[in-house]
Parts: structure tokens; sequence; C-alpha cells
């Protein structure tokens, strides 16, 4: 049997026996993709490894702190000029979550597929799945633990960043013993843990509060109250100078209110296109909804984007809500 302590193994092996490596995670990262990715980025340059990491877009502003992560290749700003043969995807659930970025790898391009997602279909040549941990910083740090380095507050520093983000500052359920136990381990090399917190989770920038007031100026509730939902427009977006990552936790806010199940954020991309982001309070399995839209996910947090008018795409989401009680 492939155990996991089998996977890091390979996974050692993997960063020791190639060199010019190149690191990505998925498109629109987040705090755990640019935290595994710059920390990936860290242990290669102890082993004296070449690499470059590389995302498909930008890396949000609140992250850019960390180890290197202004160092992270915008691929829309620098195309791909040379191609790699070693390749690290770091928090990609499937293949497609590189995005553009696969345009750097050679045809026959090995793969180390690092990821904590239960839907990783293991694309890797080599993969290192842990589907119960909360993070994939998780489990770089239980992979760093087997190579003989010296921990000091700026990797410590980028693997809290990904625990702190995907726990929602420890407060989901994936916050396990083991995570709080890592978390601890983490801080004893410095970490400053409130200024993370309020950097990461707590501040908001002046276009984030005002597109949260549009969207909380459109708040619907269904008639038994079990489900709301918001809506933002690309007129919206742009009244508010308001980016993609701005719109982050807004989804929360429907999830939120007392009594209701389903929460949901529907964000109008153009005339015929709309993404939708799903939150359940429990008791509605939100992913194998968006899945039915072609779309997936958690079964608590989940979402799809669907073709058509927002008025019909509303009426549909809703009645399949509806349908799961
Ligand atoms: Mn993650």
């Amino acid at each position: 049997m492939h155990t996991y302590e089998q996977a890091l193994q390979a996974g050692k092996q993997f960063l020791l026996e190639h060199d010019d490596y190149l690191v990505v995670s998925h498109v629109q990262p987040d705090g755990d993709a640019v935290s595994s990715t710059v920390t990936v980025g860290w242990l290669l340059s102890c082993l004296g490894k070449k690499f470059t990491m590389i995302n498909e877009g930008e890396i949000p502003q609140r992250m850019r702190f960390l180890w290197q992560a202004d160092t992270i290749v915008n691929m829309t700003e620098h195309p791909p000029e040379r191609k790699y043969n070693a390749i690290i995807c770091v928090d990609c659930a499937d293949f497609a979550r590189v995005g553009l970025t696969r345009h750097y790898f050679e045809e026959d391009a090995v793969i180390l597929n690092i990821d904590h997602h239960p839907t990783n279909n293991g694309y890797g040549a080599v993969n290192i799945i842990k589907p119960d941990a909360a993070a994939t910083a998780e489990i770089l740090f239980e992979l760093l633990q087997r190579f003989d380095i010296t921990w000091d507050k700026e990797i410590a520093t980028a693997v809290y960043t990904g625990l702190l983000t995907d726990t929602g500052g420890f407060r989901y359920a994936n916050t396990s013993p083991n995570v709080m136990a890592v978390a601890s381990q983490l801080l004893k090399h410095g970490v400053d843990g409130p200024y993370l917190a309020q950097s990461l989770l707590e501040e908001l920038t002046l276009p984030q509060i005002h597109i949260l007031n549009k969207a909380l100026s459109s708040l619907q509730m269904s008639e038994d109250g079990k489900i709301a939902w918001v809506v933002i427009t690309p007129e919206d977006m742009q009244e508010c100078k308001a980016a993609n990552e701005d719109l982050e936790g807004i989804v929360n806010y429907t999830r939120n209110i007392r009594g209701v199940e389903v929460g949901i954020f529907f964000k109008v991309i153009n005339d015929n296109a709309v993404k939708v982001s799903m939150r359940s309070a429990g008791k509605i399995d939100v992913a194998a909804l968006a899945q039915t839209f072609g779309g997936g996910g958690h079964v608590l947090a989940a979402g799809c984007r669907l073709e058509g008018k927002l008025e019909d795409i509303v009426q549909n989401v809703l009645k399949q809500v509806r349908a799961q009680w």
C-alpha cells in the first residue's frame, strides 16, 4: 500500500534528483497557494537548486511580504520564453488549476503534485496528497521535517500563513489537533501570529469596504429565510475600483445570517456569464449542488460558472437549492 510516509519520501527524492524546477500554484492564488509556492522555493534554495516560481496572474498585495513572493513571475506580464522539465504543483486539485502556466511545461515534464483537496486526481508522476490536511502548507511542514534544514522566522511565517488562511484563522472544522501542533512549532520559530491575523484576515482596503457595501445592499432572502443571496455586477466593480481579490469573504455574510442554510454570491462576469459561489451552514452539500452545474468544491463551500442571463440563473440556482430539502 502507498502510504503517506512513502509519498513524502518519494517527494523528497524528487526534490533531490532534479534541478531547474518550476514551482506553480493555482490561478487566483489564495494564502495557501502563495505560501506553498514560496515554501517550496525556500526549500529548493536551501538545497542549492535552481528554480523559478510562477503564477498565471498577480500575487495579492497582502501576501507580497512573504519570502521572495515579489519574485513570483506573473505570467500575464511575462509570457513563456523557455520550458521546464521538473514541475512542482502546489494546492492544485487538478491539472487545469495551473491555468496558462502549463505553457511553460515540457511535453514530457515530470510533475510533483502536492495538495490537500479530496478531489485531487493524482495527475503527478509523484503525488503527495493528504485530504485531511487543513492546507497544503501543513503537508509542506511535514515534508520539510524530512530535510536537514534550519528553520527561521521567514519560512515559519510562510507555512503559518497557509495554515491561518485555509482554516479561516484556526476556526473551520479542518482545524485539527495536528494543525494546532504545527502552528505551535511555528510560533516557537518567532512567527508574529496577531500581526498575520490582522494583515491577512482582518484588514480591509477601501475598495473592499465599498464593494461589500454594494453586495449587502443587494441582499435578498427566500420567504422561509433559508436561502440568502447577493449580486455584484461589473458596474459595481468599476464604481468601487474593486479587484477580484476584494470579493473574498463576501459570500460568508449570506451564510452567516441566522437561520440561513445556503448563502449564495452571484458575480456577474458579463451579459452572458455569472460566477456562483455557495456556502452551506451544514445540512446541504453544496459541492454536489455545484457539480450538477459543472462546478465543484467542498461540502460546505463550492462554486460554478453558468452561462445565461442573471435573472434566469438566479431562479435556476434557487430552484435547485430548494430541491435539496
Ligand atoms: Mn489550500
